[in-house]
Parts: C-alpha cells; sequence; structure tokens
C-alpha cells in the first residue's frame, strides 16, 4: 500500500519542471491520479529538489491548519504551481486554473523518518 509519504511525493513534487504552460495543472491532476472518483479541489505542486522539501520538517514550527501540532513553514521561498478547479468543471471532466507562485509553503511532519505528509498551505 502507497505509504502517507509516498502520496505526499505522488501529489505534490515535480522537481524537475521549472516553466509550467497553461494545461499544466489538466495534464499532471490526471497522471497523478487525482482525478479518479472525483476532480480534487485544490492541489500543489512543488518545483524543488525532495530533499529541499523533506528538510522543512526541521524549520519553523507552526499549527496546522487541522490544529495540529507538526506543521513546519519553510524558511526560504519555493517555486510552486497551485491548482484550482475552475468554476463550472463537472467530474469527469476536471477543468484546472494552473498559477505558479513563489512563496513560503507549509508541510504536516510525521515520524518515524520525519517525513512530509500533508500540503497545509502557502502564505
Ligand atoms: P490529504 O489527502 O488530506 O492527506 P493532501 O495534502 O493531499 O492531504 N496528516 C495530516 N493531515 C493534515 N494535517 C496534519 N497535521 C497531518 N498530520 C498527518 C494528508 C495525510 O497526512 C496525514 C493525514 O492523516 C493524511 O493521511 O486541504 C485539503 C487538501 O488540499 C491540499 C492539501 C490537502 O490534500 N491543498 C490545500 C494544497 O495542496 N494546497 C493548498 O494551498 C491548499
Amino acid at each position: 500500500k502507497e505509504s502517507q509519504a509516498e502520496k505526499f511525493q505522488r501529489q505534490h513534487m515535480d522537481p524537475d519542471t521549472s516553466t509550467v504552460t497553461a494545461s499544466y495543472c489538466n495534464e499532471m491532476m490526471k497522471r497523478r491520479n487525482m482525478t479518479v472518483g472525483q476532480c480534487k479541489p485544490v492541489n500543489t505542486f512543488i518545483h524543488e529538489p525532495l530533499p529541499d522539501v523533506q528538510v522543512i520538517c526541521f524549520q519553523g514550527n507552526v499549527t496546522c491548519k487541522n490544529g495540529k501540532p507538526n506543521c513546519h513553514q519553510s524558511s526560504s521561498k519555493m517555486r510552486i504551481t497551485d491548482c484550482r478547479l475552475k468554476k463550472g468543471s463537472k467530474y469527469p471532466k476536471c477543468d484546472y486554473q494552473t498559477q505558479q507562485l513563489q512563496k513560503s509553503i507549509i508541510v504536516a511532519c510525521e515520524c518515524v523518518q520525519y517525513e512530509t505528509v500533508d500540503f497545509d498551505g502557502s502564505v
């Protein structure tokens, strides 16, 4: 079965892409299996090397949106792409807006390996 850390990487990591096109989210949300059964409404892809994302678990500790204490905010800005389902888009035709941003990101981390398991937001 897919671990939480593997799920985070499938849903949020895309280190080798630096410039994205308008159709990036429509292609990637499908390719990464986030349009199965329903269209995932919001998802962020991170265009930085995995080790740079994993060390966020050792950076500033913040409270998660769900009230849990295990979230961490990146000390530097990261290249990200936000995918947002367009109004009026109806499953199974998942139509996304693609937005490239440079922001500090917030992720949830869990032991054993102190791995990133949830994308909590960007600020
Ligand atoms: P999800 O499918 O909910 O699985 P995604 O990141 O894919 O998360 N976990 C925690 N989850 C939340 N808060 C914590 N403190 C947690 N600690 C451990 C997350 C997994 O991580 C575990 C959970 O048990 C679970 O197994 O907000 C809803 C979705 O939208 C995404 C992020 C989230 O999906 N989103 C939201 C973005 O990608 N970008 C945004 O800017 C906003």
